[in-house]
C-alpha cells in the first residue's frame, strides 16, 4: 500500500486516522508538497486528475481517491473496527456528518479556492481568511446542531469511534489552522477533545507529520 499525502492536508489526515484504526502501515509515503503546487505536476495530475491528495495505491490498479471513498474502501476490505454503525439509519447519520465536513465545509477552502481568489479576484490574505473562516463557522453551527440530539455520545454517534470522528477530527485541525474558535461548539469542542487522546488520531495528526513545523 502506498499513499500521496501531505502533512497539513486534512483529507488526507481523514485518511490516516482510518489506516491507523484498521491497524494499515502503508509502506511508502509519497510526499505531495502543497505548498510548491506538486499537486499540479503532470506526474502526480496521471495518479489523481483532480489534482488532490490523498490517493491511495492499494495492490495493483490505479490509485484511489476522493478521502470518503477510500476510508470506506479500507472498511470494507478490513471491516474491524468499523467505521460505520450496522443499521441505515445510524449509517445515513454518520454519513451525513462526515459529508458535511468532506463535502460542505472543507472544498471551500482548500488551496486551489484559495489561489483562485488571490489571483482571479485579488483577495488579499485578510480576506481570504474571513472566507475560510466563514465557511468553517457554518459547519460548525451544522455539526453541533446536531451532536445536541440523542444519537450522539461520547462520540459523534453513540460511543465507538466512526467515520464521522475521523471527519470532526480533520474539521477540529482546519479550525485551528485558520483561528477559529471553537469554544462556543461545547459538543463538537467535547468530541474532539476526546478524540485527541487516541493513539490513532494523536499519530495520524497533521503536525506530527514529517514536515510540519513545530507548532
Ligand atoms: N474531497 C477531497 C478533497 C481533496 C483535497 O482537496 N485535498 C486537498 C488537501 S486537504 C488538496 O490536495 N488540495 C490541492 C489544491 O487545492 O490545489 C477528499 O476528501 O479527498
Amino acid at each position: 500500500m502506498k499513499i500521496f499525502s501531505f502533512w497539513r492536508s486534512l483529507a488526507t489526515y481523514r485518511v490516516r486516522i482510518a489506516l491507523n484504526l484498521k491497524g494499515l502501515v502503508p509502506e511508502e509515503i509519497i510526499e505531495v508538497n502543497l505548498m510548491k503546487g506538486q499537486q499540479r505536476q503532470a506526474e502526480f495530475r496521471a495518479v489523481n486528475p483532480m489534482m488532490a491528495i490523498p490517493a491511495l495505491v492499494d495492490g495493483d490498479g490505479p490509485a484511489l481517491f476522493e478521502s470518503l471513498a477510500i476510508i470506506e474502501y479500507l472498511d470494507e476490505t478490513h471491516p474491524n473496527p468499523p467505521l460505520l454503525p450496522r443499521d441505515p439509519r445510524g449509517r445515513a447519520r454518520v454519513r451525513g456528518l462526515a459529508q458535511i465536513v468532506a463535502c460542505d465545509s472543507h472544498p471551500l477552502i482548500v488551496p486551489r479556492v484559495r489561489e483562485y481568489l488571490e489571483h482571479e479576484f485579488k483577495l488579499d490574505e485578510a480576506a481570504r481568511t474571513k472566507w475560510c473562516q466563514h465557511w468553517h463557522t457554518a459547519a460548525l453551527t451544522a455539526l453541533e446542531a446536531h451532536l445536541a440530539g440523542p444519537a450522539t455520545g461520547r462520540y459523534c454517534h453513540g460511543d465507538t469511534v466512526t467515520l464521522a470522528d475521523i471527519c470532526l477530527a480533520s474539521q477540529a485541525a482546519g479550525a485551528k489552522f485558520f483561528n477559529v474558535d471553537t469554544a462556543r461548539f461545547p459538543n463538537f469542542s467535547r468530541i474532539a477533545n476526546s478524540l485527541a487522546t487516541i493513539d490513532a488520531f494523536a499519530r495520524a495528526h497533521p503536525l506530527k507529520q514529517p514536515g510540519a513545523p513545530a507548532a
